[in-house]
């Protein structure tokens, strides 16, 4: 399929739409979520009409069914990160579970008091927290990669930290603020040598460009379904089998186990030992779909597409006076543009695009700490898609300049 991004356009009914009449949407936003293609909602549309049942626990035609798409949507997703096996993916709420399931049932396990844990100074909130929960309750270290002024990774400074030998190594493949995407590979390679298990943050990655678990031989992968043209709802922990076997449950409920008596119960097999409860069934057959569209469309395709649209936004934002952008070159970056505009404030400037349909976020997009770091309480973030155009760039920059005038 040869990309035309007006063709990919028309699959999304959000975009078709105008926030007020006679003024279309231009959505600069898909970093905090993406829009929904037709082939994802009509899949899950379809579950709900045709085959909506409880997985699992039914011998009757319509569980079968359910269960039958839950697990093919299983495989979807284990194909499209490329996992050995699809009982390595399990089905979570989003990226924030993802990471707190590791925290609580593989770090609560393996870590101790004076244990090291790296993390970087990039982490949006959901890769901190759950660390700085487990440093309160056991005392556990950690420390930060560092981030230069231009938005990379200071791997230097990393080198030094892995003589530590720190236990875990978790950071995100690409920031959700600065754009840029870091060298996860040789980040994973360096943290194996020094004996550390991985954990990646793929919320941003794996949206935008092909990841594949076992070319990074990453051991744990944290991913939403939302931020990659799928329902909200529903995220994937992956994780090395050896792994997730030692791990204890996170969650107890029903599916989740084999036998149960009054006092004691044994653990399902993987994956339903993590997956207590009726889970998003709905959820689960629109990430396969959503898994299925982005296949078809391209993941090469999608990155050199979102490439050539960043680097084009970063050309024209750079021009405009009293803009400053954060991150790194265009080269090392995703879509992502985050930037302030002297003398305005980042809420203002986003509230004055709205008026004219243009959607981007304001604030320290849950990564205080990294804001804190370039001294600033926040950015205003146009972020962009595979839907995303030329033409939504030069609305932005025409109404930063109208932000501009209006504040004199
Ligand atoms: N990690 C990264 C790098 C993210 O960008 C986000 C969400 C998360 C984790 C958490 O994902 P969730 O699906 O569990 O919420 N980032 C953003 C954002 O930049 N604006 O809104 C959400």
């Amino acid at each position: 399929m040869t990309f035309d991004v007006n063709q990919i356009r028309a699959d999304f009914p959000v975009l078709q739409r105008e926030v007020r009449p006679g003024v279309p949407v231009v959505y600069l936003d898909s970093t905090a979520t993406a829009q929904k293609p037709l082939a994802v909602l009509q899949a899950m549309e379809e579950y709900y009409r045709r085959s909506n049942a409880n997985i699992h626990r039914g011998v009757h035609t319509l569980a079968e069914e359910a269960t039958a798409l839950y697990e093919q949507a299983r495989e979807k997703i284990a194909r499209f990160i490329n996992a050995p096996s699809s009982r390595q993916v399990i089905y979570t709420r989003n990226t924030t579970e993802a990471i707190n399931l590791v925290a609580y049932s593989w770090a609560r396990t393996h870590l101790s008091a004076g244990d090291l844990v790296i993390l970087t100074e990039m982490e949006h909130h959901s890769n901190l927290v759950p660390w700085h929960m487990l440093a309160m309750e056991r005392g556990i270290r950690l420390e930060f990669i560092p981030v230069t002024e231009s938005g990379l990774l200071d791997l230097e400074t990393y080198r030094q930290l892995l003589e530590q030998a720190p236990k875990l190594v978790a950071f995100t493949h690409m920031s959700n603020v600065l754009g840029t995407i870091n060298p996860a590979e040789e980040i994973i390679r360096l943290a194996h040598q020094a004996g550390a298990v991985t954990l990646l943050d793929g919320a941003q990655s794996v949206p935008h460009f092909a990841v594949d678990v076992q070319a990074l031989d990453v051991d744990f992968l944290a991913f939403s379904a939302h931020k990659m043209c799928g329902p909200t709802g529903i995220g994937v922990l992956y994780g090395k089998a050896d792994l997730l076997e030692a791990m204890p449950p996170f969650l107890g409920g029903g599916d989740m186990i084999r036998e149960v008596k009054l006092r004691a119960f044994k653990p399902n097999t993987l994956p339903h030992k993590f997956e207590a409860g009726t889970p998003a069934i709905a959820e689960a057959v629109g990430l396969g779909a959503a898994c299925d569209y982005l296949t078809d469309v391209g993941m090469d395709a999608i990155a050199a597409h979102e490439h050539e649209i960043t680097a084009y936004a970063l050309e024209r934002l750079e021009e405009i006076p009293g803009v400053k952008l954060f991150g790194p070159s265009a080269e090392h970056k995703g879509g992502v543009a985050a930037f302030t505009l002297e003398g305005v404030h980042p809420h203002d400037v986003a509230q004055i695009l709205d008026q004219d349909g243009i959607a981007v976020r304001a604030g320290h997009h849950c990564a205080q700490p990294l804001h804190e770091k370039f001294h600033i309480p926040a950015t205003s973030r146009a972020s962009f898609y595979l839907y995303s155009t030329k033409e939504e760039v030069d609305k932005l920059v025409q109404g930063i300049y109208k932000v501009k005038k209006y504040f004199g």
